[in-house]
């Protein structure tokens, strides 16, 4: 609702979003073979509870931020698709834990998610615009892009890395709370893979820091720290409801606007340090 405060709003997604990924226990990925592909044990049982964690949002703002060593000194850090860590170490750290892509990147030639040295670095997570409201078995037959490819291929060429698919009801669990906090209806697109991430670290950490998901005074019309070029839609939105994201995490933030101004930083408690 519209009203609620900050912790309020933090149970409600606690309660109400159960962040999942698929273990080859369910629908059409129990069968023998996905069994085979599939983590058998949670993200949280294979990273182990988390304590200080940071999400960096891929905006222009990080550039010149000089956030890399705080970014750095946290136990685990969480990243977008392509977003790279090579030449842009003093701005967004060197270190990834977790790396969050979409579908799309996966199924599209000109990212080359097979053979670039920056998916090989810690642990994929992977999620696709599923059909509402996340059934399995309809997900399985129509992904909004082929994500079961990449999927498979990526597991044998490197068997050893972890990689999780996001169930694809996450999706539509949390475009239900966003919705239901923003006074006009919302486009039933999902949310855009920050809120997602930043959803994901909170299932894992004690405490998350989100950087330049809301933007600071360094706010820019550039998409990505990493590219040359310049769109208002990568902050406020197009396909994904990220202005309506972006006011839950506004809402839900524990940290000071002094914080947000100076770093672009967010700070969440995790659903393990919450008092419901
Ligand atoms: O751009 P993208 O996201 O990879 O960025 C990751 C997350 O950072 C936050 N962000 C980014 C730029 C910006 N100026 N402000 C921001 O707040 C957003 O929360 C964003 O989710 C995605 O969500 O997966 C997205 O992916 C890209 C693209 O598919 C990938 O980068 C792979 O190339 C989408 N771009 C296009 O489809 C053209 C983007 O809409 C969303």
């Amino acid at each position: 609702n519209p009203h609620a405060t900050g912790t309020e709003l933090l149970c409600q997604l606690q309660s109400r979003v159960a962040v999942t990924t698929l273990l080859g226990d369910e629908g059409p990925f129990a069968d023998p073979e996905w069994r085979g592909l599939l983590p058998r044990r949670s993200l949280r049982q294979e990273l182990g509870p988390l304590g200080k964690c940071a999400v960096v949002s891929s905006a222009g703002s990080m550039l010149g931020s000089g956030l890399g060593k705080e970014i750095d000194s946290h136990d685990a850090v969480l990243r977008f698709n392509g977003a790279p860590t090579t030449g842009y170490e003093q701005d967004v750290g060197t270190k990834t834990t977790i790396r969050l892509v979409n579908s799309q990147l996966m199924a599209s030639p000109e990212q080359h998610f097979l053979d670039d040295q920056l998916y090989a670095q810690g642990a994929l997570v992977a999620w696709d615009p599923a059909p509402f409201p996340g059934d399995l078995q309809e997900w399985f037959e129509a992904p909004d892009y082929p994500i079961f490819r990449p999927f498979r291929a990526m597991r044998s060429q490197r068997p050893q890395q972890l990689f999780h698919l996001l169930h694809p009801r996450v999706q539509w669990q949390l475009w239900g709370l966003v919705q239901e906090g923003a006074p006009e209806a919302v486009q039933r697109n999902p949310p855009s893979s920050g809120l997602l991430g930043t959803v994901l670290m909170l299932s894992l950490c004690d405490l998350v820091h989100v950087y330049e998901f809301l933007p600071s005074q360094r706010q820019s019309s550039r998409c990505h720290y990493y590219q040359d070029y310049v769109d208002e839609a990568c902050t406020l939105g197009a396909y994904h409801p990220l202005l309506f994201e972006k006011d839950l995490v506004r809402r839900m933030n524990q940290g000071s606007p002094a914080d947000l101004a100076r770093l672009g930083r967010v700070t969440l408690p995790g659903f393990r340090a919450l008092n419901c």
